[in-house]
Order: C-alpha cells, then structure tokens, then sequence
C-alpha cells in the first residue's frame, strides 16, 4: 500500500492504550503524546506528528488538542433490545421482596418476555436506539447485545434482526448473542429437561443457521438452567460453530465459572459467588471475566467477585453495563466503571482495559478493536478531561468530546 494514502492523522493527542497482557495494570496509568494514523478506517501507525506527516503527506489533519484519546470504549454485555419495562419490581425489591421470589412468582425475565415478544420488529429498534444513543454519548463504539427475551424462534430472532439493524442505523460495531438458555419459556410448564432438548435439537441450529448470532448465552443459575443442563446447550452450540459465555455465579454459586472454562468459554459474566478453584478454572482457560456492578448494585448484592484472586491469577477483567430492565436498568459504562472501582476495588488502568482491550477479548474480537495499534479498526474516544482517572472518578459527568468508529469522527 503507497504510504501517501492514508487519510487522516489524528494529532496532538495524550493518548492511552493497554498493552493487553501486560502486568501491572492496576499501577499508574500512562499517557503518551502520540499522533495516530489511519487509512479505510484502520489504524496504520502512531507515533511523532511530525514522522508520520513525512510519511503520509497530504494526510488530513485532526487536531486532537492535546485531549486524552483512548480506544473506543466496548460494552461487552447487553440486553438493551427488550420491550416493556419493570419499575414496579424496583418498587417491589425496595419493600423487601427478592429478585428470586419475583422470578418465581411469574415476574422478573418472563415478565420482559411477555413485553418483547408482543413487540414487532420496529419497537424493538425504536426502544432500544434511546439507550444505544446513551452509551455512543460516553464514547462506546462497540456494543454486544443479547437476545434472551423471546424464548421461542420467531422472537428471538427478530431481537437479533433489531441488534443488526442497531448496527445499520449508528455508527458503531455491533456483536449479538443468542442467549437461548436465559429463563425456562412459559409454555414448557416447568419441563426444564424439554427446553434443553428442543434447545439443542431445533433452536441452536436454526439460530445458528440464521447467521444472525456471533456467540451464543446462558443463564446458569438456580431461577434459570443448573450446570449440567448448560453443559448439554454449550456442546449443541458449540457443534454448530457459536463460541460460548455464560451468565455465571451471579446468585449462588453454580460452579458456572469451572463450566465456563471447562468449554472455553470467550467469557464468564458476574462472578460474584466464584471460589478459588473457578478463578483457577479461568485463568487456565483464558476466559475473561466480565465484571458487572451494575447488577450488583441493583440487586444491593453483598458478595462482591473473588477481585484479588482473579488479578492474582492474571484472568482479564473486563466491565460492562449489563443493560437490562431488570436487575442492571443501566446504560452508562462510565458509571459502571466508577461501581467496579468504588464496589469492587479496581484500579483506572483496571477500569479503562475493562472497557477496552478486555472488553474486546470477551467478545472475541481483540485482533480487531480494543487497543490502538497498526492494523486495528480505528475506533477512538478523545475525552474532555485531564488525567484518566477522572473518566472513572466524575460520576454523572458527560466527558467525551469526539468519537471515531472506522476512522470516522461524529459530527
Ligand atoms: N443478566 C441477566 O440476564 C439476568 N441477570 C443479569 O444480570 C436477568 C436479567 C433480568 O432480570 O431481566
Ligand atoms: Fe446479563
């Protein structure tokens, strides 16, 4: 490729970017003055403004003015298509009932079930875009978004065609899940074992067959799927090519993060009931574990996820808003980035490889977003603000001054 074609440099940044892998995350966090340049939306090199205009003259120019620029920041768990809302179990749970005792009484997923799937396509887009616009206005350029809500073919894929249609309507990366395990669907009438069956048989391979799902969901926990029935959905998705994650040890602990790790999962999602031995599981899987405080927060959740035992045995940690109406009605990755520092102890440079490179990792997708460096999609945040750490310590604050997805600025 001449070197005279890129597009664009982005100039006069202070810019920060994991170097994924790297110890000493949670120590301080550096800035370095650096321009980046980009071409078909793809990084090609960063370095010294005055380098790379030598190598890409003509290139255009977009002062950065010496703001922090960061990756662009990656929500790597979502539920943000769903119709209907659940204030009135926030109410419920205020007065002292539990988000189980909800579940069991016909509230709680299935009652955001019944909503969605009397929803048609367009509702589910129009609901959803508010809360999407929410997250791009905090520099998110890429969003995971699950299905779950349906239950049944029909309106499970029409969650995941609203997902894709997110992705067509906004400037942003899109990666969906078929959360196809994520409550027992009404008309099954308790028969667990018959879902898992008609999961496996019918619904994992027409989904997968859609083209429509990039990974495939679980709920393993005791008002959702146990264990071993996880395991037999894991093995059918797998067999049809989808990479799997799992809603794990949010409530109890299900030893979901061992079964995670056991199928390789791309990700364990909450955590906060894992022991030793599944923060072991992890870090020999190389699952990431994704941290959700939105939840916790939410549920007013006391145990906080085993921290220090999974900084200890180097498993990722990312940070996501878990954005769902139920127990995490959460769209702000910023806040959640200030829960897992206040809740559960993470450090800026924690927080920050939380939402970037870590964040792309539970998606799979760390060859291709998450970290600036030649070769990756040019998807960036330029912030308002002076140092890191005040994009976690300013709760409430609106940062941002610019996105880049694909090389792109907002307008
Ligand atoms: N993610 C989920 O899928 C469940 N909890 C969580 O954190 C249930 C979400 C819901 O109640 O709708
Ligand atoms: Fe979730």
């Amino acid at each position: 490729m001449p070197a005279t074609s890129a597009t664009r440099i982005i100039a006069n940044g202070r810019v920060w970017t994991a170097v994924p892998g790297a110890a000493g995350l949670g120590a301080a966090v550096s800035v370095l003055p650096l321009a980046i340049a980009e071409q078909q939306g793809r990084i090609t090199a960063s370095g010294a403004l005055h380098d790379l205009q030598q190598r890409y003259p003509g290139a255009a120019l977009y002062d950065a003015g010496g703001r922090l620029v960061t990756p662009g920041f990656i929500d790597c768990h979502t539920h943000i298509v769903h119709a209907g809302n659940r204030a009135a179990e926030f109410e419920r749970r205020r007065a002292g009932e539990s988000y189980q005792s909800i579940a069991q009484s016909g509230g709680g997923i299935l009652s955001t079930v019944r909503a969605t799937r009397a929803a048609s396509l367009q509702q589910l887009i129009d609901t959803a875009l508010p809360r999407v616009d929410a997250l791009l206005a905090e520099g998110v350029t890429t969003l995971e978004i699950k299905s779950g809500y349906g239950l049944d073919l029909d309106p499970e894929l029409r969650m995941l065609r609203a997902a894709r249609a997110i992705a067509d309507q906004r400037a942003l990366g899109v990666a969906t899940t078929y959360l196809g395990a994520h409550a027992l669907p009404p008309e099954h009438g308790g028969d667990a074992e018959g879902y898992v069956e008609r999961l496996c048989k019918e619904l994992i391979p027409a989904v997968a067959a859609s083209g429509l799902a990039d990974a495939f969901d679980a709920y393993c926990e005791s008002v959702a799927f146990t264990a071993p029935q996880v395991a037999r959905i894991f093995a059918a998705a797998q067999a049809h090519g989808l990479r799997v994650k799992l809603h794990a040890d949010q409530l109890s602990n299900m030893h979901g993060a061992r079964l995670a790790a056991q199928h390789h999962a791309l990700s364990a999602d909450h955590l906060e009931y894992t022991d030793e031995d599944g923060v072991a599981a992890l870090a020999r899987a190389g699952t990431v574990a994704v941290l959700l405080p939105g939840a916790f927060y939410f549920l007013r959740e006391r145990q906080r996820p085993p921290v220090e035992a999974l900084r200890r045995a180097g498993v990722p940690m990312a940070v996501a808003t878990d954005c769902n109406p139920g127990t995490s009605p959460l769209t702000s990755l910023l806040t959640a980035m200030n829960l897992a520092a206040v809740e559960f102890g993470l450090g800026t440079a924690e927080c920050l490889a939380g939402v970037t490179c870590h964040a792309a990792r539970a998606l799979g997708l760390q060859d291709a977003i998450g970290t600036i460096a030649p070769g990756m999609w040019c998807d960036l945040a330029v912030w308002n603000v002076e140092q890191p750490a005040e994009l976690v310590n300013n709760l409430g604050a609106r940062p941002l001054h610019r996105r880049f997805w694909h090389g792109q600025p907002d307008a």
